[in-house]
């Protein structure tokens, strides 16, 4: 069961009630995996209610330019970090449902019109413990909707929630739980290697790139390793993905990794080998086997790619249980996706683009999409020196000014104690921006013109660290 604390519940009661009196909804929800995820959660909730709502996917900075027309507008995975004293008039009521660190405490004035839930005002960590998909979700579970919970599964995973520890905590693992239960999950610890049902098992190994190892990015070495410990690429005429592999065939790539990464690594980060190459994976069986949904995370990067090119309606539909047409465009979004990146990657890895500086490495990626410049940084690591983290830039665009931040590093550092989230925050609010994010993934939006100021003081605040 999933147990929240009282004052919690209390808020989702409350969120509840707002829910059953409203007649005429608009949902503002975020355009990342978690952020789609959770207006599906919201959506399929409101459907079944038979309550009107609209819904829309927007980025933090588009929140200013909202005028709120609704009777009641739910912000869903973001407004807890925004100014909301527009939305809170006497003739309009918000909710919040949000998962990222508040900037109000809770219950403050608006006299009763903003509702704002958030897991931060009750001691719980909105990085780890619980996402914005899992925030709709546990408002859904108040109307008994259990099914549903497969979706707040998946938004954490969208949300690498379980990226530090390779499982699933707190209220996470007990949405997880309940919907095992259900049935509708079953969860492994397994090799941490990402495409397990979609990927040749070859070709998924190429792309292990938190530390540079004779296998990263070269196939034919895959190969090479796999023959050298009897573990099959084909059955039959068909490639084997990862999951078809034996326990057996598991644990001797296993300990392979683990020799190899142990002979690679400086001797302070040899503890965390085993973390690296080993995680709970989620499969969601009510999906074929083989399908880019069968996998929690397979299935988070195809909805990341809908919504990165401004399809979320796609993902939505694919998410609220679209099987046919919906799967199929998907599919087409998420080629499209990889041909989108890989183009990008040549583009920098042709012109030789990495730049190093002492204590990090990085990019002016002009030429890229906002909403993939993280995507691509996180590609691109494989290709650079993995001891030190990568960081990629490029212009918001949109109309906007300044310039986005994106920064990936090997696991290992965090797993080492850095995190790179918070020292993102400090840096960008040094130079007039804002920034945050997870120890292994963040960014930032600064002003233009700060680039190299940002940078000097990034690479200095490293100093020591690396
Ligand atoms: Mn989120």
């Amino acid at each position: 069961m999933v147990e929240s604390n009282n004052a919690m519940n209390l808020s989702f009661k409350k969120a509840h009630e707002l829910i059953k009196e409203s007649e005429d909804i608009k949902i503002y929800t975020h355009i990342d995996c978690d952020g789609v995820t959770a207006g599906a959660v919201l959506s399929s909730m409101l459907d079944r209610l038979g309550k009107d709502h609209e819904i829309d996917f927007i980025s933090l900075d588009k929140i200013e330019d909202i005028e709120s027309e609704n009777e009641l507008t739910i912000f869903s995975d973001l407004g807890s970090g925004q100014e909301m004293d527009k939305f809170c008039t006497s003739s309009t009521k918000t909710l919040i449902l949000d998962h990222h660190p508040p900037i109000r405490k809770m219950d403050n004035s608006y006299n009763g019109q903003l509702v704002e839930l958030n897991p931060h005002f009750h001691n719980i960590d909105g990085s780890y413990e619980i996402s914005g998909g899992g925030m709709a979700y546990l408002l859904a579970r108040t109307f008994g909707f259990i099914d549903l919970s497969w979706m707040g599964v998946l938004s954490a995973v969208g949300d690498m929630q379980n990226s530090f520890s390779g499982k699933l905590i707190g209220l996470n693992n007990s949405i997880l739980n309940e919907s095992i239960q259900e049935n509708l999950i079953s969860s492994q610890n397994d090799l941490a290697i990402y495409g397990r049902q979609t990927r040749p098992i070859f070709i998924a190994l190429s792309y292990f790139g938190d530390v540079n190892l004779p296998i990263t990015n070269n196939k034919t070495e895959c190969l090479l390793l796999l023959n050298k410990l009897d573990i099959p690429t084909k059955n039959g005429r068909k490639h084997r993905p990862l999951c078809d592999l034996t326990v057996q065939e598991k644990g001797r790539l296993f300990s392979e990794l683990v020799r190899m990464l142990s002979l690679e690594v400086p001797a302070k980060y040899v503890k965390y080998v085993p973390k690296l190459i080993s995680g709970d994976s989620y499969e969601f069986l009510m999906e074929e086997k083989y399908s880019p949904l069968r996998d929690a995370s397979e299935f988070s990067t195809a909805v990341n790619a809908c919504g990165r090119h401004n399809h979320h309606n796609v993902a939505m539909n694919v998410l609220k249980g679209d099987r046919g047409s919906g799967l199929d465009e998907m599919e087409d979004l998420a080629l499209e996706h990889r041909r989108y990146l890989a183009k990008k990657m040549e583009w920098i890895r042709g012109d030789e683009r990495i730049t190093a500086m002492d204590n990090l490495q990085y990019f002016e990626g002009s030429e890229i999409k906002s909403e993939v410049i993280g995507t691509i940084t996180g590609m691109i690591l494989s290709y650079g020196d993995w001891k030190k983290p990568i960081i990629g830039l490029t212009p918001i665009g949109d109309e906007k000014e300044g310039i986005k931040v994106s920064l990936r590093c090997s696991r290992l550092l965090a797993y080492d104690g850095i995190h790179f989230g918070n020292l993102i925050r400090k840096v960008a609010k040094k130079v007039g921006g804002t920034g945050g994010g997870h120890s292994v993934a963040c960014g930032a939006y600064i002003p233009e013109g700060k680039t190299n100021e940002f940078l000097k003081l990034f690479d200095e605040s490293l100093k020591g660290k690396i």
